[in-house]
């Protein structure tokens, strides 16, 4: 029985499962739970994604003041540590971001205008999705060098810290990683690889994610620097991890795939990558010693994939 999977760009109208972890509606430990107001801007930001479909353009959101107060103070945060922590591909995408891009810490960029300047960078595009996919669906869209990202805004009781995937995540962590050629090709070889995979190797593909898009840490110039968005996207895990407090091992796919791992605030364990070169390539290599009964390959003529 083979598995359906996405084979033109639009057919990820239909890979839109959301996983209902973390939910201010549902999980009580969110700092939303109880805030109704909250809720109801986290439906109405929502919507946006649930009508989305390939070919719009991502309607602008206007974000109150108490959403962009949050945004500006991760992002001055965070600037402050950039210089030390953080990759020479994140520091140098920042840059062209604040220059290119209008990111500041005043105003929450517009998806529609990061989706814009990734297009002409990297060839990569946002769409908005409404909360926490599904790995097999969010793997599936890097095949296509589509990023699915929210729109909303974490609660202002918690600027540091967002049990789930917010835009401050997204747009502080991710898009400066997909600007750079060298991350966007590797997002999306884990993407083709992912397509049609067995629910076990979906599962050994997202552990990898987190280890290395998410959580990933790699040495340049003798130094440990951070590559990953759930890093750098918050200043706490920014000092913890490049601190000599968490356990660090070196990258290893067979090993990596399958360590278990929190969706906790601080991280107690991270693994560390030779260099970027080394880590694509071991990543590489596993990938090719997954069975599939066929090939994949990404025609970007067409956006549709090629099967072999
Ligand atoms: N969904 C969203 N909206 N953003 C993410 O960053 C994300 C996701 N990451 N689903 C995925 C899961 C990742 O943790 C892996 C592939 O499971
Ligand atoms: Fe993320």
């Amino acid at each position: 029985q083979e598995i359906w999977f996405p084979r033109h760009i639009s057919d990820l109208d239909n890979c839109t499962h959301i996983v209902t972890k973390f939910e201010p509606e549902l999980d009580c430990d969110h700092p939303g739970f109880t805030d109704k107001e909250y809720r109801q801007r986290r439906k109405e930001i929502a919507d946006i994604a649930f009508g989305f479909r390939y070919g719009q353009q991502i309607p602008r959101v206007t974000y109150a003041d108490s959403e962009i107060k949050a945004w500006g103070q991760v992002y001055r945060a965070v600037k402050q540590l950039i210089p030390k922590y953080a990759c020479i591909e994140y520091v140098q995408s920042f840059r062209l971001l604040e220059s290119d891009c209008g990111y500041s810490p005043d105003a929450i960029p517009q998806l529609e205008d990061v989706s814009n300047f990734l297009k002409r960078h990297t060839g990569f595009q946002l769409r908005p999705v409404s909360g926490l996919l599904s790995a097999r669906d969010f793997l599936a869209s890097l095949a296509f060098r589509v990023f699915q990202c929210t729109q909303y805004v974490r609660h202002p009781s918690k600027p540091d810290h967002s049990p789930e995937p917010d835009c401050i995540h997204e747009l502080l962590g991710h898009v400066p990683m997909l600007a750079d050629p060298v991350v966007a090709q590797f997002s999306q070889n884990l993407g083709l690889a992912s397509l049609g995979a067995s629910d076990s190797d979906i599962e050994k593909f997202a552990t990898l994610y987190w280890f290395t898009i998410e959580f990933g840490i790699c040495k340049q110039k003798g130094e440990l620097k951070a590559y990953g968005a759930g890093i750098l996207s918050s200043y706490g895990e920014l000092e913890h991890a490049l601190s000599d407090k968490p356990e660090k091992r070196p990258f290893d796919p067979d090993q990596t795939a399958v360590q278990s791992y929190t969706d906790e605030d601080l991280q107690p364990l991270y693994f560390v990558a030779e260099s970027f070169d080394d880590m694509m390539k071991k990543m590489k290599n596993y990938a090719e010693k997954i069975k599939r009964p066929y090939e994949v390959r990404y025609n970007p003529f067409t956006n549709s994939i090629i099967v072999l």
